[in-house]
């Protein structure tokens, strides 16, 4: 194919961003509410099943019937989620949060290759650019045509809104793009825009259903770190590189 695009997703996908990121940024927001609340390894693999922070709190209020302090329980969560993006920011630029194997490589192979790349996430827009400006570049959230994050499209993922919204933005038919995507909700949310989709998995996703997937990696890997490759047909490779890509 002529491949024209990548759309990458972030958590997840970039890096690892969410057991030692976001769920440890909420429960510091948590505490400075004064709420007991806790959101552990395990509690937090259930409730990533809600893309987006904010809807993700009062989701966890609801289902687990968790008493809410205030009444406007839409209200209170955005506040909740403020701080927690405080918390988040700081420790992504403690530079706690490294780049899964592979990431910056691909980057730079589409970079060299012309091949332009855009951002699809749930994430908040400058958590985005602060983890891209302390693991990639100071400049890289420039490499990026199109960051489409959060509450820019009405709709989270695993609805498409979001890679609707980067393909208009970048002027290209799904066709000429690729959506690298690391969970089921991500995999719909990609596959509804019909764009063929790459899945790197990691261990929160690892048990999801990716049917539709055109091709399932365990990492996108490095020439001395292997890959493995799950599911997807294509010619023996060791790592995913952006010749790969142009294949499927
Ligand atoms: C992952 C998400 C996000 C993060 C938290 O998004 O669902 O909600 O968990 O980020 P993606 P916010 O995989 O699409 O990057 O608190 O900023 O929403
Ligand atoms: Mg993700």
């Amino acid at each position: 194919m002529a491949l024209k695009a990548l759309i990458f997703d972030v958590d997840g996908t970039l890096a690892d961003t969410e057991r030692d990121g976001h769920r440890i940024a909420f429960n510091r927001a948590f505490a400075d509410f004064g709420l007991d609340w806790n959101w552990s390894i395990d509690l937090y693999h259930d409730l990533l099943e809600v893309a987006g922070g904010k809807e993700r709190i009062q989701h966890y209020v609801k289902t687990y019937d968790v008493p809410s302090p205030e009444a406007d329980l839409k209200a209170f969560a955005a506040q909740l989620h403020a701080a927690k993006t405080g918390h988040y920011q700081t420790l992504v630029k403690e530079g706690l949060i490294p780049l899964r194997p592979g990431v910056q490589r691909l980057i730079q192979e589409a970079k060299d290759a012309g091949v332009r790349l855009a951002i699809a996430t749930t994430s908040q827009f400058e958590n985005v650019i602060a983890l891209l400006e302390t693991t990639l570049a100071p400049d890289s959230p420039n490499w990026f045509e199109v960051i489409a994050a959060g509450d820019i499209v009405p709709q989270k993922k695993p609805a498409p809104d979001i890679y609707l919204y980067a393909l208009e933005q970048l002027n290209l038919e799904p066709e000429d793009c690729i959506a690298i995507e690391d969970s089921y909700p991500g995999l719909q949310a990609a596959l509804q825009a019909n764009l063929k989709t790459v899945i790197t998995m990691n261990d929160y996703t690892r048990q999801h259903d990716f049917s539709g997937a055109a091709l399932v990696v365990d990492q996108l890997g490095e020439p001395d770190q292997p890959c493995s490759l799950i599911s997807g047909s294509v010619d023996k490779f060791s790592y995913l590189s952006l010749k790969t890509l142009q294949a499927i």
